[in-house]
């Protein structure tokens, strides 16, 4: 495999131990309409520096494996969008050996960020099982049961079909830890209605369950943060806008990578960006919670 390209602000923040978030780029390219995307790039990474950690945020650019960005590569991110291809881990080879560009998705970023040493990753919501026959289920959850990263996510996204998610990361044996909850929050919303059998309120004692968890060598955990209260989205109309933008993929025939993107940009027409601004919040929140997180982690290791 071609070397990771670490920035050197990473680098430096890694070989000193001092905290690190894992940032993702697939929201920016395919989840997030320009230009806001752009907007939320930055404030993302300044929510990381907010919170007293360095911002990693991954891609991958003419086939290097990028673990932290140059200002004009998030702005390539955010203007040329789909000329990036949708990365997940499995597509990460193709990427690298072909000196192409990609933005990578949670499975893509989870392990290439592991890879460089990093425990802590935030993104926005992760992929799981689509609604309908739920076949298609995202390599995010099988991803997160291999790797060794607390992803930091407001559950996992509205559009999918959340009770058969839940249940995959189970079978997958991904610790679901709700943050300051106990249901799985879904994404736009708060609750879900689906209760998880672990919640955490307090970030030294999460940070001591993931370093458990490292040593045991037993792979991801899924850290369950609900959107901020005063940033979600009414029930009734979220539900209703998801039902369109289903139909709609149906109408035309939208499969495989293209759904997720194709139904977050829908929604976004469809509730006149309420989805796009409900979208920034959470994933804002979900990065100040990396940062604690990563701080907390390196606190603890200063103390043993
Ligand atoms: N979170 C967001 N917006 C996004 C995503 C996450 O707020 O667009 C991306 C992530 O990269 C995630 C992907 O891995 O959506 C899931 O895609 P799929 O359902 O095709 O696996
Ligand atoms: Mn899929």
């Amino acid at each position: 495999m071609s070397e990771l390209v670490i920035a050197p602000e990473v680098a430096a923040a890694l070989a000193e131990g001092r905290p690190v978030v894992a940032l993702e780029s697939t929201i920016i390219a395919h989840g997030l309409p320009f230009p806001a995307n752009r907007a939320i790039a930055a404030d993302l990474e300044d929510a990381v520096r907010s919170g007293g950690a360095v911002p990693a945020t991954i891609a991958i650019v003419a086939g290097r494996a990028c673990i932290g960005l140059e200002s004009a590569t998030l702005d390539q991110l955010a203007e040329r969008g789909r000329a990036f291809a949708k990365a997940g881990a499995t597509d990460l080879a193709v990427h690298l050996a072909r000196g192409t560009d990609a933005a990578t998705t949670v499975s893509a970023t989870a392990v290439l960020a592991a890879r460089a040493g990093i425990r802590v990753f935030a993104t926005g919501g992760i992929g799981g099982v689509h609604r309908g026959d739920g076949s298609d289920v995202s390599h995010d959850l099988v991803a997160m049961a291999r790797t060794p990263i607390a992803v930091i996510s407001a559950g996992a996204k509205a559009i999918l079909d959340l009770p058969r998610t839940l249940e995959t990361l189970e079978t997958l044996g991904v610790l679901v830890l709700g943050w300051r909850t106990g249901e799985l929050p879904a994404f736009y919303t708060r609750t879900s209605g689906l209760a998880l059998e672990h919640r955490v309120d307090d970030i030294a004692e999460l940070a001591a369950i993931a370093r458990v968890r490292f040593a045991l060598g037993q792979g991801g955990i899924l850290v369950a943060n609900p959107i901020p209260a005063e940033a979600a989205l009414d029930v009734a109309t979220i539900d209703a806008a998801i039902t369109e933008a289903l139909a709609a993929a149906d109408a035309q025939h939208v499969t495989g990578k293209r759904i997720t993107p194709f139904l977050l940009a829908r929604l976004a027409e469809v509730t006149g960006g309420a989805a796009v601004r409900a979208n920034r919040a959470l994933a804002l929140a979900n990065a100040q919670v990396g940062a604690e997180l990563a701080a907390a982690l390196v606190d603890q290791r200063a103390t043993v």
